[in-house]
């Protein structure tokens, strides 16, 4: 059996789909605090989870005896701002608690997601290296930062098999985003298609790593599919699909809607939080341990967005 917990999430939604595909519907339980509120197309199993409630998730591990996890649940970064204490709360105990079962439970792997908020003003900013000073400065950051070192921790101290991934800001049309700094790249397409314009929440010049959905599921699954021997980094790889700034994103969208008028907003506080993130990123060494490599760049993706929200 295979557990997402935090199925309902922006990427969790895609995961059950594609792991369903991949496993039978069946063998794939979806868990969060609240049922999807539309039906995943291929529905299989669901089941209420609380990833801060221990003995519940104890009855889940103990029921189903899971091959693989996935800890999906986290506040993300601009809400995890407005309720610091709850952030760190959810992200780090979490954590902690999945982390106890699945060594109890003999999970053979688990997944976990970090970010590239685990950088901060002092990071490197272009092409941000896998090993370099990490000052994180929003509680996701700090809570994700945190995260990788236990997750090393794990593997290193008790050989549990756990893989994990630095998300770019991801993209996608299918499942709503959930209060991130990034999600002015999914509005803007809804706003582009609704209104013909859209007033960006970060300034034109704020240049941040992306990745389009289909890429990071992609990614996700290849890498918990990769021979144990062949991964090297047991905190989280760094990982990239492509970098743009609102301007740039708002010139391609102009190619398919020509008269697309991208405006910016009075500031916002998630400018201070992409302000200390990197604008690029390398990601060397996914592609020399599991051969990553991105399929979509800022062209398709916008194609792709734009045809499927258009429907
Ligand atoms: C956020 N989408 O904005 C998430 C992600 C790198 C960005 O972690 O918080």
């Amino acid at each position: 059996k295979i557990v997402v917990i935090g199925s309902n999430g922006q990427i969790g939604t895609e995961l059950v789909t594609e792991l369903r595909k991949n496993y039978g519907d069946g063998n794939v339980i979806a868990c969060d605090i609240r049922r999807p509120d539309y039906d995943i197309k291929n529905a299989g199993p669901f089941e209420f989870v609380n990833v801060l409630e221990k003995d519940i998730l104890n009855q889940l591990f103990r029921k189903h005896k899971p091959t693989q996890v996935y800890l999906l649940a986290a506040l993300l970064s601009a809400t995890g701002e407005q309720n610091p204490k709850l952030a760190w709360d959810l992200n780090m105990n979490g954590l902690l608690n999945v982390l106890d079962l699945a060594l109890e439970y003999k999970t053979a792997r688990l997944y976990w997601p970090s970010s590239i908020a685990v950088f901060g003003p002092n990071s490197p900013k272009d092409n941000t290296p896998q090993y370099c000073i990490m000052d994180p400065n929003t509680v996701y950051g700090i809570s994700k930062l945190a995260g990788e070192r236990w997750c090393e921790y794990y593997f290193q101290r008790y050989g549990l098999d756990i893989r994990s991934i630095r998300y770019p800001g991801l993209i996608s049309w299918k499942a709503a985003p959930g209060g991130g700094t990034t999600d002015y790249a999914i509005h803007i397409f809804h706003e582009a298609l609704k209104k013909g314009s859209y007033q960006s929440f970060l300034s034109a010049e704020t240049e941040l790593p992306m990745m389009y959905m289909d890429d990071a599921i992609r990614g996700t699954i290849e890498l918990m599919d990769a021979p144990a021997e062949n991964i090297s980094i047991r905190s989280s790889y760094n990982l990239t699909g492509m970098s743009f700034t609102p301007e740039v994103l708002a010139e391609e969208i102009k190619k398919h809607i020509p008269a697309f008028k991208l405006g910016y907003t009075e500031y916002d506080q998630r400018q201070a939080i992409a302000a200390s993130w990197p604008r690029s990123i390398d990601d060397s060494r996914a592609q020399s341990d599991w051969n990553w490599k991105p399929e979509f760049d800022l062209s398709k993706m916008t194609a792709d967005m734009l045809n499927n929200l258009k429907k």
